[in-house]
């Protein structure tokens, strides 16, 4: 379905609102989930498995706020471009909860992601990627860039917290820069996996 069809559906607040296929949210739309949670059927089990299909395709410039992604997780958000996500919960992450497939830059604010077996946030383009007010709990990565890319990518963390996990970010890439301020962490193994110290800067 369009996400115009599903945004149409009058449902109550906090209702459970199944899907069957991928929610796609056009170049330029916003799609407002009214604080409901999508529960996918059959686009995978939410496990590490790859090759599972999105709960939502965000084409450029899209907007995505006020929705929870219920378990299965999937393969969470894919992103084409640029979009903004306001206030998206993931209750239980599945594969991964976003992925930034093409180049772009992808505003995250006031999101929250519980429960991810590894990744978060998993980088497979160049892209501006600005996280503000992120809480996540449990996680491998939060944000990973894919395998040895060198993708140029300018991580930009205001705020959060990040309690149980191993990295915030883990990149091969040389040629990623990170600037956070106003973080806490908690239970976190190693902050910054990446390949220079001189990667990461407060701001
Ligand atoms: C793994 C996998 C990649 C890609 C990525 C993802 O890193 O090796 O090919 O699928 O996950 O986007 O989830
Ligand atoms: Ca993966
Ligand atoms: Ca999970
Ligand atoms: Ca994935």
């Amino acid at each position: 379905p369009t996400a115009d069809a599903i945004a149409a559906t009058d449902v109550t607040a906090a209702a459970n609102v199944p899907i069957t296929a991928t929610i796609i949210v056009k170049a330029g739309q916003t799609y407002d989930g009214k604080g409901n949670t999508i529960i996918a059927q059959g686009l995978g089990d939410g496990s590490q498995s790859e090759g599972q299909k999105p709960i939502f395709r965000l084409e450029n410039g899209a907007t995505l706020k006020n929705v929870k992604i219920g378990a299965p997780g999937c393969d969470g958000v894919h992103v084409y471009g640029n979009a903004t996500l306001d206030n998206v919960e993931w209750l239980d992450v599945g594969e991964d909860a976003m992925t930034l497939k093409s180049k772009g830059t992808v505003t995250l604010n006031n999101c929250i992601a519980q429960k991810a077996a590894d990744k978060v946030l998993q980088i497979n383009a160049d892209g501006t990627i600005n996280i503000n007010n992120f809480r996540v709990t449990t996680f491998g990565k939060v944000l990973r860039t894919n395998g040895s890319g060198q993708y140029n990518v300018t991580v930009t963390i205001n705020g959060g917290t990040f309690n149980g996990g191993t990295n915030i970010v883990r990149t091969e890439s040389k040629n990623l820069r990170v600037r956070y301020r106003n973080m806490s962490t908690s239970n976190v193994s190693k902050l910054w996996e990446v390949p220079s110290s001189s990667q990461v800067s407060t701001y």
